[in-house]
């Protein structure tokens, strides 16, 4: 059987819709507006755009909170609007992927409204509900059924007056839990699945798709600091594996599709059956370790440490090696939940942006695995500065920033530059296309701060630039097409305890690429293996060929022999 797929050298962008590009003065980005920047991905090279959600949603949580999952939510427009921007998007040699969250659904689904009306409502059972805590009064602290903490702050357990029962909701109280251990649930999904893929669609990104499945008897987890268990300790159920092959035999195995399965805190060997080569399940996994490296143990992500490099080297190599002949990897530095990358890993300053925002598509371009681009990283986006709390529109963020500065886990005074670190809101401020006001993204009132360094950092200013970040991302994309070397080659690390220098050396057959990053904003030593020094440069971000026995400033290079 030929394991080699069209999918293992593609290149993926990423659009966070509400926040792409606008078309009718509301403020919201939306579908006709991302059918106008189409020819804008076509010429950076990617060839697959995976959609966060854009179906009816009343956005507690952004569109990750469904309430039909066959509708167009009206801000972002209607069918037609999808059916055009999906075969504009075909003519033009991209596919589409949607996004599927089906761990949870929207409160204001017809299936929930439904299952709160009673306990015998035949939708009851398309969710989890369960009594309070024996002896205990429903609705009062600590009769919550297990100590199950919600992702977005406080107890994973809603109690409903009505019916007398909670309800589990891993993620926001209007975000209840679906059942997937019952069958009508997953015919449900699995026909609306099989009606976008029939409509033409090219795949699914599958939201916390490692969830699904349940722990037996939903067993009390590891208290973290903030008193509550992880939801990431109801990672990987008993039935998962039987679901997600389910899910392809009866769906995915009868069309050609792209999969990626968001996998928080999957171990190794888990993965290895989830994105198999033998194709029974999905094609690639979304997993965290390399974006985790500088959690708080007693905050997590909401802390102020910064980025370690053996660590985040160390995560990375794990996942390259340790999926080698059993699974395919996804390569990513951020996404709409993350921030971004360019101001987390690499430097934002006005001095640096640019020069490490190539060093850090270098690094992660050149790996084994699928790129993704998020919206704006191809321009080297930045952090935001934000100045209020009240600027924050993510659910996340603020409540946990406002949990720990409750729990006394973090000053009030660090708020602030805690958002500006960790927030989600920092990947969802509004594409910068030019210079114009509120950046060419809309002509009426943003509905998130536009970050002010819009009038440098954006598209206008980078497309038609040979030295800019976007030109440079167009390249790395272009060799990845042109390469076997680049998309099969094995993966070995080089000097894993450097703190400053990110190397690695791929392999295929007798052909040999070597990628050396300095991380830093000093001249490191580093000198290119002997093998090397005769070698053909394939990309450099200084673009004056390659320093014996040293690396300027977040200097970055691949040579092959
Ligand atoms: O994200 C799950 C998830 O891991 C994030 O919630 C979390 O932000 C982060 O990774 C750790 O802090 C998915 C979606 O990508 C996210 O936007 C949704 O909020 C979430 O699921 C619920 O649907
Ligand atoms: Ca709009």
């Amino acid at each position: 059987m030929d394991r080699k797929k069209w999918w293992q050298s593609s290149v993926v962008y990423q659009i966070y819709p509400r926040s792409f590009q606008d078309s009718n003065g509301d403020g919201i980005g939306d579908l006709p507006g991302i059918t106008r920047r189409l020819p804008y991905i076509a010429g950076l090279g990617a060839d697959v755009i995976w959609l966060s959600p854009i179906y009816a949603s009343p956005n507690d949580d952004n569109g990750y909170d469904i309430s039909d999952y066959q509708k167009i939510m009206p801000e972002f427009g209607t069918m037609e609007d999808f059916d055009e921007m999906l075969s504009t998007a075909h003519k033009l040699g991209l596919k589409i992927v949607m996004d599927l969250v089906v761990n949870h659904s929207s409160d204001e689904h017809r299936w929930f409204r439904e299952a709160r009306k009673s306990r015998d409502n035949p939708y009851r059972d398309y969710y989890i509900w369960r009594d309070p805590k024996a002896g205990m009064t429903g609705g009062e602290p600590g009769a919550e059924p297990n100590n199950w903490g919600s992702c977005f702050g406080g107890s994973a357990w809603e109690y409903d007056e009505q019916t007398g029962q909670y309800y589990l909701h891993l993620f926001s109280k209007k975000q209840p839990d679906l059942n997937w251990d019952n069958p009508r649930v997953r015919d449900e999904v699995f026909s609306m699945m099989t009606w976008w893929l029939e409509k033409g669609v090219d795949g699914f990104r599958m939201d916390v798709i490692s969830l699904i499945s349940k722990p037996e008897g939903l067993p009390d987890g590891v208290p973290s600091g903030t008193g509550y268990a992880s939801w990431e300790s109801c990672a990987t159920g008993p039935h998962l594996h039987e679901y997600l092959r389910e899910m392809n035999r009866r769906v995915l195995s009868k069309f050609d599709t792209i999969t990626v399965g968001e996998c928080p805190g999957v171990p190794m060997e888990e993965a290895r059956k989830y994105a198999s080569l033998d194709g029974t399940e999905l094609n690639m996994v979304f997993q965290f370790d390399h974006m985790s490296t500088e959690y708080d143990p007693k905050v997590g992500r909401y802390g102020m440490n910064s980025i370690k490099l053996p660590p985040l080297k160390a995560a990375i190599n794990k996942w390259e090696t340790g999926l080698e002949g059993y699974a395919w990897n996804s390569l990513y530095w951020d996404n709409h939940d993350q921030p971004r990358a360019v101001s987390r890993f690499g430097n934002d300053s006005p001095e640096y942006r640019e020069l490490s925002a190539k060093m850090l598509g270098t690094c992660l371009h050149l790996m084994k695995g699928t790129p993704y681009v998020y919206q704006g990283e191809e321009l080297g986006m930045t952090n935001c500065p934000w100045e209020s709390l009240d600027e924050i529109n993510d659910i996340e963020s603020a409540n946990n920033v406002r949990q720990n500065i409750a729990k006394g886990l973090v000053k009030e005074t660090d708020a602030i530059e805690i958002m500006r670190r960790q927030s989600r809101d920092n990947a969802r401020t509004p594409m910068q296309w030019d210079d114009s006001a509120c950046a060419g993204f809309t002509t009426g009132k943003p509905w998130l701060r536009i970050n002010p360094n819009y009038v440098e950092i954006n598209a206008e200013n980078e497309v038609n630039r040979k030295d800019s970040v976007y030109s440079y991302y167009s390249e790395l994309i272009r060799l990845r097409k042109e390469s076997e070397l680049i998309v099969h080659g094995d993966f070995e690390m080089l000097c894993p305890e450097s703190k400053e220098v990110f190397a690695y050396v791929r392999t295929l057959e007798e052909k040999k690429l070597i990628v050396a990053c300095n991380f830093t904003d000093h001249p490191v030593a580093f000198s290119l293996p002997q093998e090397f020094e005769d070698g053909r440069l394939l990309i450099g971000n200084y673009g004056d060929g390659v320093q014996s026995g040293s690396l300027r400033p977040y200097e970055a290079y691949a040579v092959e022999i």
